[in-house]
């Protein structure tokens, strides 16, 4: 199967035919990357300056914007300089909303947005250890923000300005990553979430969903034997092009490149064509349980708290 699916289009705010609007969502929700090989995010002369890794503060992995509060962080710059990047980083996000809106109304209706991000860091250079690192390959569970089964949909633009591909590796489909994986992944402890979200370390309630995502992410990237020898194949995204994936879902790796924007959107379940496809469908079937019901997990903690 060629893990890729062409659309065709050079803007994002392109009118698609409704045949492909099926064929996307389709794509998509079967682990496929919707590939736009002729959609550019094209910068204008003052944004080329942002194109230098100097914009990032040197700590972070990211420069990452949060389109709800405004709020931008990871960058070392000030004054108007930080205003005008953050510009381009919001319009980045508003473009990226915009494809995905016309592309799949279904999920345009109901789509909430998650953080942007602007990469001027080069792959190979971004220090991480073993559970951050994303060039291993992975599905993505964010630890500190439960999704309780909602799915992550990524936007990808490659702005490289020297023809630069953003190199990408592409594991096996997912249920075949969890029927591995499962069987290694221990039961939530007791008490532990509800500590977790009551400390602030979590934004809400990590749900048994969001316990095996995220135990999923992390078995994937610690396991060195599975990293070099499960079914992957490799793939170069050119410079000026586009791409969206369901990154809870497709396995992977990012091995090389500089200088891209990443849109994050949440969408509901229910949205889907096909909803059983979804890791949550997935995960409830291998495992025979339900895994985002939380309050008869939450209450009797909350009680015995108040009593003590
Ligand atoms: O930076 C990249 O190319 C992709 C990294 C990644 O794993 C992700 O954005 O989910
Ligand atoms: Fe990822």
């Amino acid at each position: 199967m060629d893990p890729l699916e062409n659309i065709d289009g050079d803007s994002f705010d392109t009118v698609f035919p409704v045949p492909v609007m099926d064929r996307a969502a389709r794509a998509l929700e079967s682990g496929k990357v919707l590939f736009f090989p002729r959609l550019a995010f094209a910068l204008n002369a003052e944004e080329y300056a942002f194109l230098d890794p100097r914009c990032s503060d040197g700590r972070s992995k990211n420069i990452s914007y949060d389109p709800s509060s405004g709020v931008l962080k990871g960058t070392g710059l000030a004054g108007s300089e930080r205003e005008r990047l953050q510009a381009m980083v919001a319009r980045f996000a508003q473009s990226a909303h915009a494809l995905v809106a016309t592309l799949i109304p279904a999920y345009g209706r109901q789509l909430r947005m998650g953080r942007t991000s602007y990469r001027p860091i080069e792959v190979k250079e971004r220090p991480s250890s073993y559970r951050k690192d994303d060039s291993r390959l992975h599905v993505d569970a964010f630890p500190s923000r439960p999704n309780r089964g909602e799915r992550i949909l990524r936007v990808f633009s490659n702005v490289n300005p020297d023809g630069r591909g953003r190199i990408w590796r592409l594991g096996e489909p997912f249920e075949a990553c969890a029927k591995r994986f499962l069987p290694t992944l221990r039961r939530p402890l007791p008490g532990q979430r509800w500590l977790l979200r009551a400390t602030g370390l979590t934004a809400g309630y990590r749900t048994d969903y969001d316990h095996y995502m995220l135990g999923l992410h992390d078995a994937m990237k610690g396991d060195e034997h599975y990293q070099r020898h499960c079914r992957q194949c490799e793939v170069a995204f050119p410079a000026a092009t586009t791409w969206m994936v369901f990154t809870d879902q497709v396995a992977h790796a990012a091995m090389a490149g500089q200088y891209l924007f990443e849109q994050t959107f949440h969408v509901p379940v229910r949205c889907l064509q096909d909803p059983a496809s979804a890791p949550l469908a997935i995960l409830e079937r291998l495992l025979g349980r339900a895994l985002t019901a939380r309050t008869a997990q939450e209450a009797p903690q909350k009680r015995s708290i108040r009593a003590s």
